[in-house]
């Protein structure tokens, strides 16, 4: 068993997984910048060190900080959160090499999922249905330019080790292929350092569908269904929810059983994230997330589990504390990002937080480490909050949400709490009828908010 664990992330995250420790009797150490001394996770852990200035780059990033951090403190694993150096395996590797557990996946199982070619081929090897494409990667426009002729247009260059949207390029036609092949490569080359690109038939109405998955690194491990994150913007998540509006049980019983297979297949430790788009019924893999998500949440008030406490439990050596079977779907439940951003720019608006009052209540979690007067440092990603309710079904869920946000206040900033209040009175949201694009589609012509 852990005695301590050291949190190396700041904001909402830190504080969730303080919170697991906390009731699992392990003590917890939050590390922070210089800019984030007055920050809710460091009032909030056990005990905290000082990791460097302000730039994430020389602190929140900071391998060496980050270990000297556990060594002065007696931490015996680390936990990354999401974001920073979550999905780095060199990072899980320096951790192994100082005799410290990393609270995740294996480094050889991150820098698989990292390459998007290997990820894919991996996958595709245990059974998941990928997207149609090239058979590993393509070295030559000539190359591109068959496949994409035999396939059909339109087509999808994308960057193996891209991530973020970075690195993809979409050819419509034979007159597009030649500037989408050499673009992906050089974004991939200057941005990720490897030029190696893939090629993919391109969807055009798909939803985004991951499957969360669990595996306890000894060959066993379950699936607990899908979320639905197809409101995004620039490929930043808006609004999720769980089960997706369009999968039925039997559905989601087949993928998630192939997906728990193939991740038993390679030994996977903790939690996981298959991503698929999903288009006239089939899911097609893109790729796999290897770490906790941001919208872990909805999963957890469905299904009535900790996620935190079982990565703990896996990273502990303990099996998983249930099984497939125990696994039942508990209503529905919808998550929101808050945003310290000013709408319709989505322009970021660090700044004091004047008042703050989360909403309470039956079906409600707010994730915030805001407080009355907390200054949001401008160096780290915006989000602020996550509002999350649950309910029996979709209709009471959405009910929820507007009671929720009807009663949280955050003053002093602007934030995206308008864009939520103007989503909700949309029949598509309502009807749960959307797919990628649409978000951005409605932004663009929404005078609303
Ligand atoms: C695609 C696609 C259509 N066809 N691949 C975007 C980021 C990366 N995770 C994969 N992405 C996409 N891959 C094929 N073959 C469309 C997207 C995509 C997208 C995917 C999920 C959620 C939002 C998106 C927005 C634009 C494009």
């Amino acid at each position: 068993m852990f005695n301590k664990i050291l949190i190396a992330n700041r904001g909402e995250i830190a504080l969730r997984v303080i919170r697991a420790c906390r009731e699992m009797g392990i003590k917890s150490v939050a590390v922070h910048s210089t800019a984030d001394s007055d920050a809710m996770h460091v009032r909030m852990a056990d005990e905290s060190v000082c990791i460097g200035p302000p730039a994430g780059s020389e602190s929140y990033l900071s391998i060496p900080n980050l270990i000297s951090a556990c060594e002065i403190t007696g931490a015996e694993a680390i936990h990354p959160g999401y974001g920073f150096l979550s999905e780095n395996a060199n990072f899980v590797q320096v951790i192994e090499d100082h005799g410290l557990k990393f609270i995740g996946p294996t480094a050889e199982h991150i820098r698989i999922m990292g390459d998007k070619i290997t990820a894919k081929e991996t996958m595709r090897n245990l059974g998941v249905p990928c997207v149609p494409g090239s058979e590993g990667g393509v070295e030559t426009i000539e190359e591109a330019r068959q496949i994409a002729e035999d396939m059909g247009y339109p087509v999808i260059i994308k960057a193996t080790a891209g991530g973020g949207g970075r690195g993809m390029k979409v050819a419509t036609s034979e007159d597009d292929i030649d500037v989408a092949f050499s673009t992906a490569r050089s974004e991939g080359k200057s941005v990720f350092g490897n030029p190696e690109v893939y090629i993919e038939k391109y969807l055009t109405l798909p939803r985004h569908i991951e499957i969360q998955v669990f595996g306890d690194g000894k060959g066993k491990a379950v699936h607990l269904g899908e979320r639905d994150c197809s409101l995004q913007r620039r490929h930043q998540k808006v609004f999720e929810e769980a089960p997706s509006p369009v999968i039925d049980e039997a559905t989601r019983q087949r993928i998630g059983k192939t997906c728990a297979e193939a991740v038993a297949g390679i030994n996977y430790a903790g939690a996981g994230t298959i991503e698929f788009l999903f288009e006239n019924g089939e899911f097609y893999f893109i790729e796999m997330n290897t770490r906790l998500q941001v919208e872990h949440p909805v999963t957890e008030a469905i299904f009535g589990i900790d996620l935190v406490r079982e990565q703990i439990r896996v990273a502990e050596g303990l099996p998983l504390s249930f099984a497939q079977d125990d696994l039942v779907i508990n209503g529905h439940a919808i998550e929101c990002r808050i945003n310290a951003e000013k709408v319709p720019e989505f322009r970021p608006s660090p700044g004091t937080v004047l008042q703050y009052h989360a909403p309470g209540g039956l079906g409600v979690r707010m994730d915030s480490a805001i407080y009355d007067g907390y200054k949001i440092p401008p160096y780290y990603d915006s989000l602020i909050g996550k509002l999350i309710v649950h309910a029996a079904d979709r209709r009471t869920a959405l009910a929820r949400l507007e009671r929720a946000l009807s009663e949280l206040v955050i003053d002093g900033i602007d934030t995206t709490l308008p864009l939520f209040d103007a989503l909700l009175r949309q029949e598509e949201v309502i009807s749960g009828d959307y797919t990628i694009l649409w978000l951005e589609k409605w932004l663009e012509t929404n005078p609303e908010i």
